[in-house]
């Protein structure tokens, strides 16, 4: 009879031993990928990334409709290095370009309108808006948007494309276009960091990266218009980055200065008033290409703007982004920018 009961017992154990194995198998195959590619910094190593990407999102749409809690549940850190970097790039302005074509050559499923992007299997670390200053400068606009999408994308960035048009046939004044996109694209998204570029200069390097530093920084360092090298020390013309509180500590661009010239000295002359200096990449990583063009009308040289970059010093406390005043006319969303239409106020000639 004893005998009995210890066998019955035994055979009960055994079966439910049976069935705890099993269920702790199960539950370690689901949850071991995690801890396998969890990396000790707690982000996720790419092969986890693609491995979770897979079981949770078959493609890149499904993807895209996350929620962005999920997403960050999901996906790790974007690197400080991003791994696509290609080098050096063959830049050119030979051929007319059809926008039409742009669209379907740039366009990836995570660029929506209005030129918005971010990186689909990480997490950006950098949110950036980037400012192009225009009027009347399509064909120019084309080959900017053509080159620049696929760099920024390889670049792993946040980022939105905001082209400020300056309504009218009055002065042009590209610094104050500048501080309106600063100002408009904060109503879109909380942008940290602000890239400010010509509407005419691509890099030839994708490793010149679009994203903010511990100091302001002058990218366009060596253009071929100035035989690849800074035409003087102090130059921060072209292309420039500012985080929020960089641009802030500054009050911005100056809104004074009409016509061509003098405002990217001032820019200068600002940032070292404030105790900071210039970050910059090094000449080979730095170098663009300018699209040829004549001087504008209504871009005329201003011989008044060199005297006032004697006076920053005073002016930049009350004229800045502190003293803007504009009126938006339009705001269009196209497949690959955001173009805004402003009324800043011009005078009909650059002297006022
Ligand atoms: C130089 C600087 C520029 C700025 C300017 C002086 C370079 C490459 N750039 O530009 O950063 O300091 O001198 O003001 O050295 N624009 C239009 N429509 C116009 C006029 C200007 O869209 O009718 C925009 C456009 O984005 C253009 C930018 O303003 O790239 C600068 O004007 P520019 O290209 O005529 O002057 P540039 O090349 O001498
Ligand atoms: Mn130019």
């Amino acid at each position: 009879m004893i005998s009995k009961i210890l066998k019955n017992t035994f055979c009960w154990l055994l079966i439910s031993s049976v069935i705890i194995v099993a269920c702790l198998l199960l539950f370690f195959s689901k949850s071991s990928s995690l801890l396998i590619f969890t990396k000790s910094d707690g982000t996720l190593s790419r092969s986890a990334e693609a491995h979770l990407l897979h079981e949770t999102a078959p493609t890149t749409r499904n993807f895209d409709n996350l929620t962005s809690k999920a997403v960050s549940k999901i996906l790790g850190l974007c690197p400080d290095t991003p791994p696509d970097l290609v080098g050096p790039l063959r830049v050119e302005f030979d051929q007319r370009r059809s926008l039409d074509k742009i669209v379907v050559e740039v366009s990836a499923p995570s660029l929506r309108m209005g030129g918005r992007y971010k990186p689909p299997n990480c997490i950006a670390q950098h949110k950036v808006a980037i400012v192009i200053p225009f009027r009347n400068r399509h064909e120019h606009l084309k080959h900017w948007l053509y080159y620049l999408h696929p760099i920024l994308m390889r670049q792993q960035l946040d980022y939105g494309v905001y082209v400020i048009n300056q309504a009218g046939e009055g002065a042009f004044n590209r610094a104050k276009l500048l501080n309106v996109g600063f100002a408009e694209a904060q109503k879109d998204s909380d942008y940290r960091c602000f890239v400010f570029s010509d509407v005419d200069l691509v890099p030839m390097d994708d490793r010149n990266l679009y994203r903010c530093f511990g100091n302001p920084r002058h990218l366009a360092v060596a253009m071929d218009k100035f035989q690849f090298s800074l035409p003087y020390q102090n130059y921060f013309g072209g292309v420039c980055s500012l985080s929020k509180e960089q641009y802030l500590r500054i009050n911005g661009f100056p809104n004074t200065f009409w016509g061509w010239g003098g405002e990217d000295d001032d820019m200068y002359n600002r940032i070292t008033f404030r105790g900071m200096s210039i970050s910059r990449p090094n000449v080979l990583i730095g170098k663009y290409k300018m699209i040829k063009h004549n001087r504008d009308l209504h871009n005329e040289v201003n011989p008044v703007n060199p005297d006032k970059v004697g006076k920053t010093r005073n002016t930049m406390n009350h004229d800045g982004v502190s003293s803007l005043h504009y009126k938006v006319s339009s705001v269009e969303r196209h497949p690959c920018y955001t173009f805004i239409t402003v009324d800043i106020q011009a005078p009909s000639s650059v002297r006022g």
